[in-house]
């Protein structure tokens, strides 16, 4: 899983960044460019996860991962290169959530491109930037397709058309329908990526809310976009405690949670992510996939041949198999169920896959 952190210079995304990753930073740098994003994964911290290592004792255990990509900033007019802002985009067209970074922290010391602080501004000039660029690729997909337009097959005709009518939904800036997602995927568009906007805040404000602030979480509820609100630079200090350190001071100035874990949970929550787990050969490990997803696909995921020559699954839901206490007391007990291919896959699901 992959998040691409975007907003205004100076809106404090380099900080965020240090916040969520530091702890356990794996910093690499990107191979194939000269203006490098910050790349950092960490593990996904996962109650499940904890309780099926003290109870299957395993020799091994791999967490989902989730990797953050830190690009440069963007400025208005990016999407024409403006700053190298189009290049900057290029490298989070793959990523499975936008986390969108709005600056909430005053003018002191820090400037701000647009002279002052005013988020909801500063949303829509990134939003706009995001359509923008869309607009621009689309429009050299289309260029591509008209150009050879005598030659090509029905179906190339037809997806023609079918860019034509999404250049002019984002152009007018309306909503592109849930069915002709799936289509674009290929195009990896920007602007209807899930996005998560995360407010970034001075440490004061959190108990002391300022006008600004009130006026974006209320803009951002109307639209029914899903937020956080973290004091980013504070976070970053706090990296180099350990996180029950972390924990009690956030919890003292008022905010439940470190933003890594409330960005986790929003971000499974917006990308309908549930966790199944695998424990064979000893290795215990977690698999994020799409609610939904059936058997045989998430056997898949886990390597080709599982999936190709898949047979039958036996599962385990994980409070059956923490309250028995055992795989062997489960399978006793006739709580393993044996699934086939089509079954779908449950939220905490223990699964071991038969296969040919
Ligand atoms: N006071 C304050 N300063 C911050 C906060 N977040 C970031 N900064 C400062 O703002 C400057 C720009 O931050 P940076 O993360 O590099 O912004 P980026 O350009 O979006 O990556 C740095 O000097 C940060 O220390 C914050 O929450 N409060
Ligand atoms: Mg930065």
């Amino acid at each position: 899983m992959q998040a691409g952190i975007v907003g205004l210079p100076n809106a404090g995304k380099t900080t965020l960044f240090n916040a969520l990753t530091a702890s356990q930073a794996e910093v690499a740098p990107y191979p194939f460019t000269t203006i490098d994003p910050n790349i950092a994964e960490v593990d996904i911290t996962d109650e499940r996860l904890l309780a099926l290592t003290s109870l299957l004792n395993p020799l091994e255990v791999r967490p989902a991962r989730l990797r953050f990509l830190d690009i440069a900033g963007l400025v208005k007019g990016a999407h024409k290169g403006e700053g190298l802002g189009n290049e900057f985009l290029t490298h989070i067209r793959t990523v499975d959530v936008i986390v969108h970074v709005l600056r909430c922290f005053p003018i002191i010391n820090v400037s701000h491109v647009e002279g002052s602080i005013n988020p909801v501004r500063d949303l829509e000039i990134v939003r706009l930037e995001l359509a923008l660029s869309d607009l621009t690729l689309l429009e050299r997909a289309i260029h591509k397709h008209k150009k050879i337009s005598k030659s090509l097959h029905k179906e190339e005709l037809e997806e023609l058309n079918f860019l034509e009518t999404i250049y002019l939904q984002i152009n007018e800036g309306r909503k592109v329908e849930e069915t002709d997602l799936l289509r674009l995927r290929k195009y990896n568009l920007l602007s209807i990526k899930p996005s998560l906007l995360v407010i970034n805040v001075s440490e004061d404000e959190i108990g002391n809310p300022s006008e600004e602030l009130q006026e974006v979480k209320n803009y951002l509820k109307n639209q029914g976009v899903d937020y956080l609100v973290s004091p980013a630079l504070l976070e970053q200090e706090l990296s180099a405690f350990s996180p029950e350190d972390r924990l009690e001071y956030l919890k003292g100035v008022g905010v439940s949670g470190t933003s890594l874990n409330q960005l986790i949970f929003k971000t499974n929550k917006l990308l309908q992510r549930i966790f199944f787990y695998t424990t064979a050969s000893r290795i215990l490990q977690a698999w994020p996939i799409k609610k939904g997803t059936v058997i045989k696909e998430a056997a898949r995921m886990i390597h080709t041949d599982i999936g190709e020559g898949f047979i039958k699954a036996e599962v385990i839901p994980f409070n059956d198999l923490l309250r028995l206490g055992s795989l062997n007391k489960a399978k006793e007990s006739g709580l393993v169920k044996i699934e086939g291919k089509d079954t779908s896959v449950e939220d905490g699901d223990v699964i071991y896959f038969h296969f040919r």
